[in-house]
């Protein structure tokens, strides 16, 4: 027989609702303790200290990596699981073909049994959370629940948590309720499940990322798309950037691809040599949250306060910024370390790993030796280039909208989508080759519009007819945009430089945002004529620019057929819209 525990809450809320959800997972889940976090520095010192005691965390190189620490994820639990992710909508239909569905109240069970009593021995951390800047109207607020001090510790530094959110949940009245518990993290009782109807999140069986971090994926994008869709806003996976050209002027552009597809890269890139008096602002990594203010401009917030990054592949020459970012106070998820216990991991080109992801010698025989969906957790302060507008409650003034995705072949190194309902169709027809960051076989490539496969709350074909009535409501909207940094060569090699040279292509899409460039007029968009893009001291030949941007007919033909078969999947819930415009770009591409 369990032993009664009467759990006090009324010194912690003066909020019935929360003081009483609080009390009935209590009531389910039965820990020891129940701790309510403030958000203070102290608690994260004792956080790590308790983390450190029980092997959680590991200490690295505290020389070099002052306040750094290694996290060893359990090796079956290392990405997001998204055949393991449902949407419970009462109508499956609501949820879309997009979706994993289950019925809500049979959902709830197997969930009621994986919860019951899982906290047993454990303390119950209780975690208020503000997804946006605090004094934003636009921002919205949660509460997750969870077992997991390695998951208070990574929302300490991601998100605005505490007192200060716990006030603000008390002025609101309302939150997402997020209950997590890392189970026994047997991968065959692992389930990631949103109830939008009811604006709740259970997650059970992961630690990880997206799975677990309740505030990322699971409310900023799957429950706040769905609520963003009934109160006329765009819940987005989309970085947010802030490029100043030499005469002062700022343009924001909220640019959404794939995960692992360099959103982190673009936010915080360097600008290259020629480009000296240029400056790059991160607003956002992941996640942009979009309105339309009074005067119809789309203007846009960063949910989050700090960044869940892809290590592998930063250095200092890809990403000075995050390589410095992330020498301190930082906690590293499922690197490798070296022989004086540095995080090492693939493309770091200084130090030799000893000890792999899993914490085994490392021999190269055996794959990587950082996990390809290694991560770090950082405060947005530690970066140099964090705009003074991150927390500016009304958001930044978006003049472009950027799609992307990893296509080795096909898609143009740029081009610009004619209008915002071919700007829709362009993004709905984002395709992308899978990566790490989810389980799953790597490198095949999928139909991913938007960049939020995986993210969308509710079925595909409203989120489009959502988009689409955007053009109803003004006439000022961002231009849109389509952009593959990865496409390769005969060799496999990548064809343009990427990285900070990816400035050269954002300085034309501002241009023809400012309307002072012309382009090249094709059908599937408009495209830079032979000279528009500035190559002037890169090692990218006349030849190579040609390949870069060059259109072929009879693959984009195939490409529009497999996008059209793709679309009419939604059956009845595609716009109309979208098949027309869908029709006008394949009767062009046969004209
Ligand atoms: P998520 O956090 O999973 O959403 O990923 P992300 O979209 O923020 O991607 P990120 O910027 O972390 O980049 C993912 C991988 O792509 C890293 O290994 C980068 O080094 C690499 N990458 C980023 N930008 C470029 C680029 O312009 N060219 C090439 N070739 N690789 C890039
Ligand atoms: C992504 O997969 O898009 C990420 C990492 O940004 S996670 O937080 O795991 O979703
Ligand atoms: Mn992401």
């Amino acid at each position: 027989m369990l032993s009664h525990r009467v759990y006090d809450l009324t010194v912690t809320t003066q909020l019935k609702p929360l003081q009483e959800w609080v009390g009935e997972v209590a009531e389910l889940t039965r820990p020891d303790r129940i701790h309510w976090c403030s958000g203070s520095e102290q608690e994260y010192r004792q956080l790590i200290d308790q983390m450190l005691g029980d092997g959680t965390l590991l200490e690295l190189n505290q020389q070099h990596y002052p306040g750094c620490y290694l996290h060893r994820s359990d090796p079956t639990d290392v990405a997001r699981v998204e055949h393991l992710t449902f949407v419970c909508t009462e109508d499956e239909e609501d949820a879309g073909p997009n979706n994993n569905w289950k019925p809500p109240e049979e959902a709830k069970r197997m969930l009621q049994d994986c919860f019951s009593a899982c906290m047993r021995g454990r303390t119950m951390y209780v975690i208020p959370y503000c997804m946006g800047p605090l004094e934003s109207p636009y921002a919205r607020c949660g509460v997750e629940i969870t077992d997991s001090p390695y998951v208070v510790a990574n929302m300490y530094l991601m998100t605005r948590m505490g007192d200060a959110a716990l006030a603000r949940i008390e002025r609101d009245g309302n939150f997402v309720k997020g209950l997590h518990s890392t189970g026994e993290l047997d991968p065959d009782r692992r389930y990631i499940v949103h109830f939008p109807e009811e604006l709740t999140i259970m997650s059970y069986g992961s630690g990880y990322g997206g799975n677990a971090l309740l505030g990322k994926k699971c409310h900023a994008l799957r429950i706040a798309s769905y609520q963003a869709r009934s109160e006329g806003w765009l819940a987005e996976h989309m970085l947010i950037v802030g490029v100043q050209s030499p005469g002062g002027e700022t343009h924001y552009l909220a640019c959404a691809f794939p995960s692992q597809c360099g959103k982190t890269n673009l936010a915080m890139l360097i600008p290259p040599e020629g480009y000296e008096d240029w400056k790059v602002w991160t607003l956002g990594d992941d996640i942009a949250w979009m309105h339309l203010d009074a005067a119809g401009q789309l203007r846009a917030i960063n949910p989050e306060a700090g960044y869940f990054g892809v290590v592998p592949g930063t250095n200092r020459k890809t990403n000075p910024n995050a390589y410095d970012m992330i020498e301190a106070d930082t906690i590293f998820t499922n690197v490798a370390v070296t022989a004086d216990n540095q995080p090492w991991w693939e493309g770091k080109d200084t130090g030799e790993p000893v000890l792999d992801w899993v914490g085994n010698p490392y021999d190269g025989a055996n794959g990587p030796a950082a996990h390809p969906n290694s991560r770090f957790t950082v405060s947005a302060k530690q970066n140099p280039c964090y705009s003074e507008l991150a927390d500016a409650p009304e958001g930044v003034p978006i003049s472009a909208v950027v799609f992307g995705g990893r296509r080795s072949e096909l898609a143009p190194l740029v081009f610009q989508a004619r209008d915002w309902a071919h700007g829709v169709l362009v993004g709905a027809g984002v395709a992308s080759e899978t990566t790490a960051a989810a389980t799953g076989q790597v490198g095949v490539v999928r139909r991913d519009p938007m960049a939020m496969k995986p993210f969308c709350g509710y079925n595909y074909g409203d989120y489009w007819a959502h988009w689409l009535s955007f053009a109803n409501r003004s006439d000022r909207l961002p231009k849109v945009f389509h952009v593959n940094w990865f496409r390769r060569d005969g060799d496999g090699r990548f064809l343009w430089p990427g990285f900070g040279e990816n400035l050269r292509v954002l300085r034309w899409i501002i241009d023809r945002c400012a309307g002072r460039i012309g382009a090249d007029e094709r059908p599937i968009g408009y495209l830079p004529r032979p000279g528009d893009l500035d190559v002037n001291g890169i090692d990218v030949s006349d030849d190579t620019l040609n390949q870069l941007l060059s259109v072929d007919s009879g693959q984009w033909r195939d490409e529009v057929d497999e996008i059209g078969k793709y679309l009419a999947s939604f059956g009845d819930r595609l716009p109309p819209e979208l098949g027309t415009e869908h029709d006008r770009i394949r009767r062009a591409l046969e004209a």
